[in-house]
Formats: C-alpha cells, sequence, structure tokens
C-alpha cells in the first residue's frame, strides 16, 4: 500500500508503460481499433510460433473421457462463433484509491471491445466428455513469472457450469476483429469469458485441464479477491460492475488533460456496460454529481453480443468557466456507479464515477 500522498514510484510507472490502457477519445470506436485496446501483462509476451508444424498443440485433459491435443488448423477446422466483447481490468480504477494498492495504476482506461472468433470451450467440452466428478477447468497460459515470492505459469479456473455455460459463452478464441490474435493478446490462442473481468480470460493458452478438486493457484486462490485485511481469504472477482465513460471533450492541455471547449452547444458521448446485466440507463452531470440528466441511450447490443458496452450521448450547452463532467450507468439489476471509491486491498472493482475538468473560455 502506498502511503497517504506518496506519488506513483518507478515501479508502477515500469508497470504503466508496459500496460498502456485506451485512449479514451477511443471511445467513439463501437469496435476498439487494433492497438488501442487496453493490455494487461503480468509477465512477459511469449514468443510461440504457431503456424510451424506441431510447434503449437492445446491440450484438453484430465477428469475426461477422451483427451484431446488440438493444433491451429484443428481448431480453425471446428464451427467457430464470434462474440462482441467488452474487456476491463478489474484494477482499472486502481489509481484513483487512497490509500492506494501499489500495482498496475490504472485510473480509468483499462477497458476495449473486440470482436473474437473461436471454438466455443463448451463444444471442446462435450467433444472430450467432462467426467460426471469434474468441479473446474483449469486455463494454464504459456507465461511464467513470479509473484509476491511464488513463481507460476500464469492460471485461473472456471466452475463446469461456468465454463459450459450458454451465456455467456466462453470462446477459445484465435482471431481478434477478424485477423489473427496479435502477441500481447494472446496469440495464438486465448480464453474470452465474456462479462467476467479480464483476468478470467487466459491468454497464450496451453493448457485445459478438467479437475475434480478446485483449483488453489495464486491467480485464483490469492490474487484476485475482495479483501479489507492482508489475512481473510476473501470473495472472488467476477463479473463486471457498471461502468460509464466519456469521451472528453472539445481539446487537452498537454500536461494536466484539462479541456478546453467553446461557450455553446457541446456534444457528450461515450460507452456504457455492465458485466451483471445490461445498461438500462446512463445519467450526466455538468456540476461534479449535483445534478444529473439522462443520457440517450444507443441501440441494445446484438445478440450474441450481450456482454459488449453501449453507446450513450447527450447535448450540453456549456457556459464559460470550470466545470466537473461526469457520467454514472445503471445496469438491469438495479445497481448505479458509486461517486465514491468501493476501496478494498487489491483495488479491484473501482467502478467510482470518471470526472473530466473542462475549462469554457
Ligand atoms: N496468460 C495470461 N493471461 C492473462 C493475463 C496474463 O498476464 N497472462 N492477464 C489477464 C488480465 S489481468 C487481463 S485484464 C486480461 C487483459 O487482456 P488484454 O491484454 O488482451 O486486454 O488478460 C488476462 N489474461
Ligand atoms: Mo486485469
Amino acid at each position: 500500500m502506498a502511503a497517504p500522498d506518496e506519488g506513483i514510484g518507478h515501479e508502477e510507472l515500469a508497470l504503466a508503460a508496459r500496460n498502456h490502457g485506451i485512449p479514451l477519445e477511443a471511445l467513439r470506436h463501437d469496435v476498439t481499433p487494433p492497438g488501442l485496446h487496453y493490455i494487461l501483462l503480468h509477465y512477459d509476451i511469449p514468443t510461440v510460433d504457431a503456424d510451424a508444424a506441431a510447434a503449437w498443440t492445446l491440450p484438453v485433459h484430465g477428469r475426461v473421457r477422451t483427451p484431446l491435443t488440438l493444433d491451429l488448423a484443428a481448431l480453425r477446422a471446428l464451427p467457430s462463433v464470434t462474440h462482441r466483447v467488452t474487456m476491463e481490468c478489474a484494477g482499472n480504477g486502481r489509481a484513483r484509491l487512497s490509500p492506494r494498492p501499489v500495482s498496475q495504476p490504472w485510473l480509468t482506461e483499462a477497458v476495449g471491445t473486440a470482436d473474437w472468433t473461436g471454438v466455443p470451450l463448451r463444444t471442446l467440452l462435450a467433444e472430450a466428455g467432462v467426467e460426471p466428478d469434474a468441479v473446474e477447468v483449469v486455463f494454464t497460459g504459456a507465461d511464467h513469472g513470479v509473484e509476491r515470492g511464488v513463481e507460476q505459469d500464469y492460471a485461473r479456473s472456471l466452475t463446469v457450469a461456468d465454463a459450459t455455460a450458454a451465456d455467456p459463452e466462453v470462446l477459445v478464441a484465435y482471431e481478434m476483429n477478424g485477423a489473427p490474435l496479435p502477441p500481447q493478446h494472446g496469440y495464438p490462442v486465448r480464453l474470452v469469458v465474456p462479462g467476467w473481468y479480464g483476468m478470467a480470460s487466459v491468454k497464450w493458452l496451453a493448457d485445459i485441464t478438467v479437475t475434480d478438486t478446485p483449483f488453489t493457484g495464486f491467480q485464483q486462490a490469492v490474487a484476485y479477491r475482495y479483501r479489507q485485511t492482508p489475512d481473510e481469504p476473501g470473495e472472488p472477482i467476477t463479473r463486471i460492475a457498471p461502468r460509464a465513460l466519456m469521451a472528453p471533450p472539445g481539446f487537452p492541455d498537454f500536461m494536466s488533460r484539462t479541456r478546453v471547449v467553446r461557450p455553446g452547444p457541446v456534444e457528450l458521448e461515450g460507452r456504457a456496460w455492465s458485466g451483471r446485466a445490461p445498461v438500462v440507463r446512463v445519467e450526466v452531470s455538468t456540476d461534479d454529481g449535483a445534478t444529473w440528466r439522462d443520457a440517450e441511450l444507443g441501440p441494445a447490443p446484438a445478440d450474441g453480443d450481450a456482454w459488449s458496452w453501449r453507446r450513450w450521448r447527450t447535448s450540453w450547452d456549456a457556459v464559460p468557466g470550470r466545470h466537473v463532467l461526469t457520467v454514472r450507468a445503471t445496469d438491469a439489476e438495479g445497481t448505479t456507479q458509486p461517486l465514491t471509491q468501493p476501496w478494498n486491498r487489491g483495488g479491484f472493482a473501482n467502478n467510482e464515477v470518471q470526472r473530466i475538468t473542462v475549462a469554457c473560455a
């Protein structure tokens, strides 16, 4: 934990330079253009050459009747689906917390939306035949590192029920936006778990093992849990809490990023999402949350793309002075974004509203 008033350290800066967020102006695109989707890498990007014959195979084994070994050609030969999915890092908002958990220091920008193409995980598991005593499916990436003293391959699990659900449908994806996965997004193959925070979507998939015991790996049992104190087991982090973001209007001041707008009508627009239930309402405030008005919602996501963000817009009649713009989303479960931070030790799921300072002159 950083001491109160302690600035961002070199280690946090080094992580921030590797793991970039979406430039907020790119919220204007339905699908995040290549290279602008956020990135989160715990360790190094592994070098995988899956096109060389037999250079890469994916075993699906453990508590199954028929273990499978798939290469990229075998995976591509199976019936594929494409889902438009908004992915967000569970640590988004962490750097705005006080006290600040020391880790990747996201402000609000750890999000992106892509069209992911691949084979439904449930197809592979049906082909392999999950044994009746199976409880979880463990996904291991090809990346390796050490975290808080624990050397590990990045690995996460899902329950058999979550792994085989029809909605959200988990994908073993080999394309992003119609092209092979870029190295930083998991080439050659990654998991995509729609509606869940990004940690569940294991990149550089190297192994799928069905188990008859719950997985206790570091990224499941130690990291990615809501905790107030270091010793409690904590609750696991799963689906994405509602959030709306605004594409900052006008133009920026280089250092402070304060926005400059001219007096008169200003178009305000952005995106809103939740991994728990559809977004049903977006409200905008131009006086730092004192008063709110409803934004106009764009079309609801198409079938199969339910876990993708939704566009919103409104017009603001800007008057000279300084203003703080903010926006909040509400989903169909009735959850609204808070105006203050939900603090926990890991700095997860801080969906406190975005605030944009605007100078109108
Ligand atoms: N193998 C592996 N998978 C991983 C990670 C990782 O470090 N290694 N990071 C996870 C986290 S924390 C997030 S938020 C998402 C980020 O996916 P992206 O970089 O494609 O946006 O990948 C997840 N999958
Ligand atoms: Mo993440």
